[in-house]
């Protein structure tokens, strides 16, 4: 009988030991997604921003296998020849016979497929249905069933060991679809979801409880400096300015300085989302902030993808307005700088009086009389397909938040992802996160939610759930959540209203801010990335890999859990100098004191102490041929 290799996940020591006798030559990962190299969602994100670190752990054995898109090929994928001889067979083979499996060799390699979501699920079934020697595991990142039944009116965190489940996918006709699903969740040797929410979700929808949790990763950008970051923020929230200035020509009777950017972005899924009780908030913030006659303004951005038909006329004449009064400035400085040229040129100073003339008030009328306007700046920056049936369109038209004057909260719809090459708002998400004070993602259904965990990275401040995978995440790593800007609404064990009135608190308390109070929040948060690292995170995808190849191949591989390490109960603790909750915060205080700030500074110093303590930011060393830092010296090879 081959030696039988113990696995373990939790041991950061033992890399030394599981190298020498851990050969990746012999194995083989291949993983499989719709999203591989084809962005529909999150599923790209997690493929993308973990690529990086799973090859570097098994080199040229690691494949992703994705649906040949040719645009998307044109521009993600660089073609080249595969080096291993059983894959070069194996797909010369496929090539010449259209696409049929045939991974056969004298010594086949040990092979784990990790496939993800339904949609690649299927072929999780057939390499189980036809028996090939393949360790198998499935991720489910949402269950279709659960979608559907959030995105109607269901009750259903409190039903969830309730519903018959095959009605309820015949219903929805999604009953095949969901079928796929719950086969490859059984047939995989392991399962995992992204959550403990999902796996919750899994368990009563699929009939299957997830072996393990995998949460997302991000690949994290660490400046040299702090203030690096902060820098970025400011840079980029003057190009949102920028855009707002010519979104608002005619009516910017509010002061940018004291304005706030709030936004909420991902797949148009109105309620699941959360769109519904954020515009319901927004309302609620407006009716705050005038009667408590508040100079703040908040601008709330929607970016999520509609069906449109272009930019429409006014938000396009928006930014040509803008523009052309910058010329008209820079038109007129131009006059103003040479007279006062020619001025000095003989010795006099100038008379300030004349230094404008009649045509430079000329040019500066004829600008000025462009940016009159009847209509409110527009709420929508596209001419919707479905205006009249569009979700947030309809609620705004209810709540009556028309970007009017005395409105405190203004609105931005920008049904469109976006992307640096606009010639509306020339952006990249991530630009634009940037510049943002705060993402709001107060969703009934999202089984990780990246868009929080993106804002988090970069040191912006976010609302999440705890009906969130991530919010969940959060809560339990961290003592005092909201002191470093997560704030996690509850609509687990709080009725819509009440958890509206919630996300009017937090926003209501946010707008009282102080600059310096965001500053210091901002740095707090940035903090935290370490926890969302694939560096610290890629440690579950491990064990998963390592859980099927001892159910595959038992004679060859023995998977041993150990007790939890010290990283997995590591928990933030609360900033010292921050009180509980944003409720009973100084957040209305107008400074924090050098005191408050040295305390930060300490417990800076502490915090990182302790990451290094429990091995949080433990790199994977491994490179090519060697495996993860993750895994446990073999003890009982004698044994086997
Ligand atoms: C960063 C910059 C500061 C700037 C601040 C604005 O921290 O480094 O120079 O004053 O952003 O913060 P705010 O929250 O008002 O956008
Ligand atoms: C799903 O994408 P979604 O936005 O439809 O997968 C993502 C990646 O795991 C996850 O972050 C998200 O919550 C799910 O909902």
């Amino acid at each position: 009988m081959p030696l039988a290799r113990s696995l373990s996940v939790t041991s950061l020591s033992g890399l030394e030991e599981w190298d020498e006798e851990f050969e990746l030559e012999d194995a083989v990962l291949f993983e499989i997604a719709w999203e591989v190299a084809n962005k529909v969602g999150g599923i790209y994100t997690v493929i993308q921003t973990k690529a990086r670190l799973t090859a570097e752990e098994w080199g040229e054995n690691y494949f992703l296998v994705g649906p040949y898109v040719e645009s998307n090929v044109r521009t993600q994928v660089e073609l080249i020849e595969p080096t291993n001889p059983v894959l070069k067979r194996t797909i010369d083979k496929m090539n010449s016979s259209g696409c049929k499996f045939a991974a056969q060799s004298e010594e086949p390699p040990h092979i784990v497929a990790h496939f993800h979501e339904w949609l690649a699920g299927l072929g999780l079934v057939l390499c189980r249905k036809r028996q090939l020697p393949v360790a198998t595991i499935f991720t489910t990142h949402a269950t279709l069933l659960g979608r559907y039944l959030c995105a109607g009116s269901v009750d259903f965190y409190n039903n969830l060991s309730k519903f018959n489940v095959d009605k309820e996918a015949g219903d929805r006709q999604i009953y095949h679809r969901y079928c796929l699903e719950r086969a490859a969740a059984h047939c995989a040797h392991v399962f995992t979801t992204v959550s403990q929410i999902t796996a919750i979700e899994a368990e009563h929808l699929l009939k299957r409880k997830p072996d393990i949790v995998t949460p997302n990763g991000l690949n994290v950008k660490k400046f040299s400096a702090m203030h690096e970051f902060q820098n970025l923020h400011a840079q980029s929230k003057s190009r949102i300015q920028e855009f707002v200035r010519g979104h608002f020509y005619g009516h910017l009777d509010f002061n940018l300085d004291k304005c706030l950017f709030l936004f909420i972005a991902g797949r148009y899924e109105f309620s699941n989302k959360g769109a519904d009780i954020f515009l319901e908030a927004l309302a609620r913030l407006n009716y705050l902030l005038r009667v408590n006659h508040s100079d703040v303004t908040v601008i709330a951005f929607f970016i999520m993808p509609a069906r449109t038909n272009n930019f429409n006329v006014e938000t396009l004449k928006g930014q040509a307005v803008r523009k052309q009064l910058w010329d008209t400035a820079h038109t007129v400085k131009e006059r103003f700088g040479k007279k006062l040229y020619e001025s000095l040129l003989v010795g006099q100073l100038p008379d300030v009086a004349k230094m404008l003339d009649k045509e430079d008030f000329t040019i500066m009328k004829r600008a000025i009389f462009a940016t009159q306007r009847q209509s409110q700046p527009p709420i929508c920056t596209h001419n919707m397909l479905d205006d009249s049936s569009d979700p947030i369109l309809n609620s705004v038209r209810r709540i009556g938040l028309f970007n009017s004057s005395a409105d405190r909260v203004k609105i931005i719809f920008h049904p469109e992802f976006l992307s640096s090459t606009s010639p509306l708002l020339p952006m990249d998400y991530e630009e634009f996160v940037r510049g943002c004070h705060l993402g709001v993602f107060p969703s009934y259904y999202e089984p990780w939610g990246y868009t929080p965990a993106e804002c988090t990275v970069m040191g912006i401040p976010s609302i999440s759930t705890n009906l969130s995978g991530f919010g969940c995440f959060m809560e339990e790593h961290i003592a005092d959540p909201s002191a470093y800007g997560i704030y996690i609404l509850d609509r687990r064990y709080k009725g819509v209203d009440e958890s509206c009135n919630q996300l009017t608190s937090f926003l209501f308390q946010f707008c009282k801010q102080s600059r310096r109070q965001r500053i210091i929040q901002r740095n707090r948060t940035e903090r935290l990335s370490d926890l969302l690292d694939w560096r610290y995170l890629g440690r579950y995808y491990i064990a998963a890999r390592h859980m099927a190849l001892a159910k595959a191949f038992p004679d060859t591989f023995i998977y041993e859990p150990h007790e939890p390490s010290s990283a997995t109960g590591f928990r933030y603790p609360r900033p010292a100098s921050v009180p509980p909750s944003p409720s009973l915060s100084r957040h209305s205080s107008p400074h924090h004191s050098e005191a408050e700030e040295d305390e930060d500074e300490r417990y800076d110093e502490d915090l990182e102490a302790e990451k290094d303590r429990v091995n949080i930011r433990q790199p994977y060393t491994a490179t090519k041929n060697k495996t993860s830092a993750n895994l446990g010296a073999d003890e009982n090879e004698d044994d086997a």
